[in-house]
């Protein structure tokens, strides 16, 4: 694919599409919203444009610092943004790439941008969205600064003196009167997505500093992303300590749409989800054509092999998609000049040219693959035909028990107390564990919109076990049937029968688990509810104070966490007059209490699930609850510091 000469870029490129105003009157238009996410949106578009730097061939590596005072850092190696005046807008292109919208887009030009969806805004945004920002660009032997005020140059275009090597550097002061939520940056938050950048675009180094956290030299937290390999060490990362069928399979191909990379590797792991799809990096969760050309092409070839082999008899029927993905681990690249991105969080490429040449390109690897690799090849196909067995041996039982009238499809599980709306998008599920927190769940609910599922006890955990002992326990069943979307294949979210579903388990160690097990199965079973929003975690008090020999029964305020206790306890004057009851479970709560603090939406208080990022997601559900021992020890001695409760 012939990448246009870098130099014949001139400012004419730039369009000026709007002022900053908008920006900073509707910031969450540009970056989504203005809470955790839209804060680190604004790293992510600064270092987008040094990846764009990559991606032209001109740049190997970024480097990134977080500030003690809650700024951030970003230098590249790359050619550095040019400083010629500007012919339409006779002023520095680097001023102009700064403060105009969409600026320094490779609009119509070659090569690719990281673009799309809330990426591809421009820096321009950052800008408007800082109180400060600061722009070193090295070119020419020169270095040059020029400085800005939210959006507003401040100080022009200045050289500072000579210069070894190009690049660009740009620290930006994000403005606390847009970030009126946090101005703290999260390590870890940088960390995951650097590290996919870095898979993403082989050897690649990206370097995230944390000048917050000394090391034992005190020196600066330092890490350093850097993959050879490119994403078959992505797919590597995903199955660690996982026991693998084959050595990663990679192909890549090219035409003038674009270029496809592809990484696959399964495993005995049962997972039917592990397939992460990108499109010009970015992590298109809602799928799309790239994904759709994968799943097809795999399927069909995998079938195709294992009948000309004579795995798969005449009389057998197909291994299913997910048969053939169950255990796999893949990462599909997509890198094109003119991405469509669809759906709901723009997350979907609609690029149909993609598919094509994305099934063309694993029919042939893949097919290649088999026949030179027959042994592992031959992993591959039982570990689908087992799949299929299980599907099947899973079928008939649900037949035998539909016969049985026991658990037919269609009526719900006994203990299901139902709501009586029929709308689901007005409708609420409340998923509580055993039978007394599920009475007064019952008593204190609005059976109008609100339906209670209680679960007996701990429930399976799907990450260990297949297809088939899934569906033969009795609460993955009960919630499959309760919640009507089915899985799998036949997934379909137009069924759901509840728009909000509500993980309501008590606030101790055994509900924190089973939080973690139910979070397991929609991750692996509906993902696309989480997507969906669909899937909130209910925040019960954990103490309520009550004024010492009141008459009334009356709880004077509820506390939801430890850090509202102790400040609560600060602000007592004289703690003794007061009573602090610690609920341990929900069934401690009388159902007028559970109401108004935990199910009644105007008081309640939910905490909507969401994956933040889709390759951290996947790989602490494998480490956190795959059979492997020594991962998930280490996980948990990592994050010891910051587990309060476990939230995926
Ligand atoms: C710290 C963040 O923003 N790096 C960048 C470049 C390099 C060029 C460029 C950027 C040309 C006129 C559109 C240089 N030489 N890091 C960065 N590095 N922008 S942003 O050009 C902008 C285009 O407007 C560059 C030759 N071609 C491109």
């Amino acid at each position: 694919m012939a990448q246009a000469k870098p130099e014949q870029y001139s400012g004419s490129d730039i369009q000026v599409l709007e002022g900053l105003e908008a920006v900073r009157k509707r910031p969450g238009m540009y970056i989504g919203s203005t809470g955790p996410r839209g804060l680190h949106h604004l790293v992510y578009e600064v270092v987008d444009n040094a990846v764009d730097e990559a991606l032209a061939g001109a740049c190997d590596k970024i480097e990134v610092w977080i500030h003690e005072d809650n700024s951030v850092t970003v230098d590249d190696n790359g050619r550095g943004i040019p400083i010629d005046k500007h012919p339409k807008e006779k002023i520095p292109t680097v001023e102009v790439v700064l403060t105009i919208l969409h600026a320094g887009g490779k609009f119509g030009g070659e090569g690719y941008k990281v673009s799309g969806g809330l990426h591809g805004v421009g820096v321009s945004v950052v800008n408007a969205l800082s109180s400060r920002v600061d722009v070193r660009v090295k070119r020419d032997g020169e270095e040059h600064s020029i400085s800005f005020e939210r959006g507003k140059t401040k100080e022009k275009l200045q050289r500072v003196g000579k210069a070894k090597g190009t690049g660009t550097k740009i620290t930006f002061w994000p403005d606390p009167e847009v970030f009126t939520e946090t101005l703290v940056f999260e390590y870890e938050t940088l960390a995951n997505r650097f590290r996919e950048m870095a898979f993403l675009n082989k050897n690649l180094k990206i370097i995230l500093y944390d000048e917050r956290e000394l090391d034992e030299t005190g020196a600066a937290k330092k890490e350093t992303f850097q993959y050879a390999g490119g994403i078959q060490d992505f797919v590597k990362w995903l199955n660690t300590g996982k026991e693998t069928l084959n050595k990663p399979i990679y192909f890549e191909a090219k035409n003038e749409d674009g270029d496809v990379e592809v990484a696959m590797q399964w495993s005995t792991s049962y997972s039917t989800n592990s397939v992460l799809a990108f499109a010009n990096n970015i992590n298109t969760q809602e799928g799309g054509t790239h994904l759709d050309g994968f799943k097809q092409a795999v399927t069909r070839t995998i079938n195709d092999y294992a009948r000309n082999k004579g795995f798969l008899k005449e009389k057998d029927s197909n291994l299913s998609g997910d048969d053939t993905r169950e255990g796999l681990a893949a990462i599909i690249s997509v890198k094109l000049h003119d991405p469509q991105f669809e759906g709901q969080t723009k997350t979907k490429l609609g690029n149909t040219e993609i598919r094509s040449l994305v099934q063309t390109a694993v029919t042939q690897g893949l097919a290649e693959f088999l026949e030179e690799n027959p042994k592992p090849a031959k992993r591959i196909i039982d570990k689908a035909s087992q799949a299929l067995k299980a599907r099947e041996a899973a079928r008939r039982a649900r037949e035998m028990s539909r016969k049985a009238g026991a658990l037919d499809s269609f009526s719900l599980p006994g203990k299901l107390a139902d709501c009586s709306s029929k709308d689901a998008s007005l409708s609420e599920i409340f998923i509580v564990e055993g039978d007394s927190a599920g009475g007064s769940a019952k008593q204190a609910r609005d059976r109008k919109f609100q339906a209670i599922l209680p679960l007996r006890g701990k429930i399976l955990n799907v990450e260990r076990a297949g297809l088939h002992r899934a569906l033969s326990s009795e609460s993955i069943s009960s919630l499959i049937t309760a919640i009507g979307t089915n899985i799998g294949e036949d997934f379909d979210a137009e069924q759901a029968r509840y728009h909000r579903i509500i993980i309501m388990t008590d606030a101790d160690v055994d509900g924190a688990h089973i939080r973690t097990l139910l979070l397991t199965f929609f991750y692996r079973y509906m993902p696309e509810l989480i997507n969906l929003g669909y899937i909130y975690i209910a925040q019960p008090p954990l103490y309520g104070l009550k004024k010492k020999n009141s008459r009334s029964i009356k709880i004077d305020k509820y506390l939801f966490n430890e850090a509202a206790l102790k400040k609560e306890m600060a602000a007592l004057e004289d703690p003794d007059k007061y009573d602090l009851q610690r609920y341990k479970g929900l069934g401690e709560m009388d159902p007028q209490q559970l109401w108004e603090t935990t199910m009644e939406p105007s008081t309640r208080t939910l905490l909507q699930v969401s994956i933040e990022n889709a390759s951290e997601a996947e790989r602490v559900v494998s480490e956190l609850m795959g059979d492997q021992v020594e991962p998930r020890k280490l996980f948990i001695q990592k994050r010891a510091k910051e587990v309060r409760y476990l939230d995926i």
